[in-house]
């Protein structure tokens, strides 16, 4: 291969396996993401659908207020794509001035995942329903859904009054997988919530910290949300509650989700094209391969 041959392929080699290095370091740290929800406070509430009982509480969104038999939810007014995974997290904080004692702040926090046709409106029944299900006979159970719930009663169907739960179907005792939280949920702290999606292995894993703690892992369950909430393609995120006898504020302090980043994607592309190109140079020059 003449020299200025050699240059130009170890140049454009050089290039492509540097891109591709580049890539595949951004795609192993979370620099590959970029942000689709960012709500650092919730001292506005833009983007955002309201129902039931939910309202803006100062720079929180609250899901319930303290009083008994209340129901609520928000969710995005827009529908969005989760093709290719997610990872989302928000803080949570259930409190009541009037039910000291943490056993009756009820029922709890439920982040679903739905295309229900009622769209960014949907919104199920009250106490241990959680605002996702519906046992009345009313009919309103968020479906098709997805839902990781913050459960703080120890209603039928439960393992305990403290703990985080993956339900499929809108209905509140088809509990996939469960993790007791002995802390309780409802003691006041600030609970810093995380749930990632890979699509390629179709697992939904959730993480969850005390305060300043980081997110521990609780559990990964295998669930395919491209066929669980099905037909659209795209799907409404966001929170619900329900209060019965026992009640609390349940709110909502921050959220934010991220999906991989598409540029990395085809940065990595680009450099695959690259390499191509490089050999193909190599290989369509016979007097390369001729020289002394
Ligand atoms: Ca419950
Ligand atoms: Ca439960």
């Amino acid at each position: 291969m003449p020299i200025g041959a050699l240059t130009e392929y170890r140049a454009v080699l050089r290039f492509a396996v540097v891109l591709i290095i580049g890539c595949l370091a951004a795609v192993g740290g979370r620099g590959a993401t970029a942000a689709l929800i960012d709500y650092p406070d919730f001292s506005s509430v833009a983007g955002l659908t309201l129902n039931g009982n939910a309202a803006q509480s100062g720079d929180r969104l609250r899901l319930t207020p303290d009083s008994p038999s209340q129901v609520g939810g928000a969710f995005l007014s827009s529908p969005v794509s989760i093709t290719k995974g997610f990872t989302t997290r928000f803080r949570l904080q259930i409190t009541s001035a009037l039910n000291p004692s943490p056993l009756r702040r009820s029922d709890g926090i439920a982040f679903v995942i739905q295309s229900d046709p009622r769209g960014s409106a949907a919104l199920g029944a009250d106490g241990g329903n959680m605002g996702y299900a519906d046992d009345t006979g009313g009919g309103n159970e968020i479906v098709p859904s997805v839902v990781i719930e913050f459960d703080t009663h120890h209603g039928v169907g439960d393992p305990s009054d403290s703990h985080v739960g993956l339900m499929l179907a809108g209905t509140r005792t088809n509990h996939a997988v469960t993790s007791n939280v002995p802390a309780k949920l409802d003691n006041g702290s600030i609970w810093t919530a995380e749930v990632t999606y890979d699509p390629v292995l179709t697992e939904l894993s959730v993480f969850l910290g005390e305060n300043a703690a980081p997110p521990a892992h609780l559990f990964t369950h295998t669930v395919d949300l491209a066929t669980q909430v099905s037909p659209a393609p795209d799907v409404y995120l966001g929170f619900t509650a329900g209060s019965g006898g026992g009640f609390a504020n349940q709110d909502i302090l921050s959220w934010q989700t991220e999906v991989p980043e598409p540029t990395t994607l085809a940065l990595f592309a680009v450099g695959l094209a690259g390499l191509g190109v490089a050999r193909r140079r190599c290989r369509s020059r016979p007097s390369d391969k001729a020289g002394p």
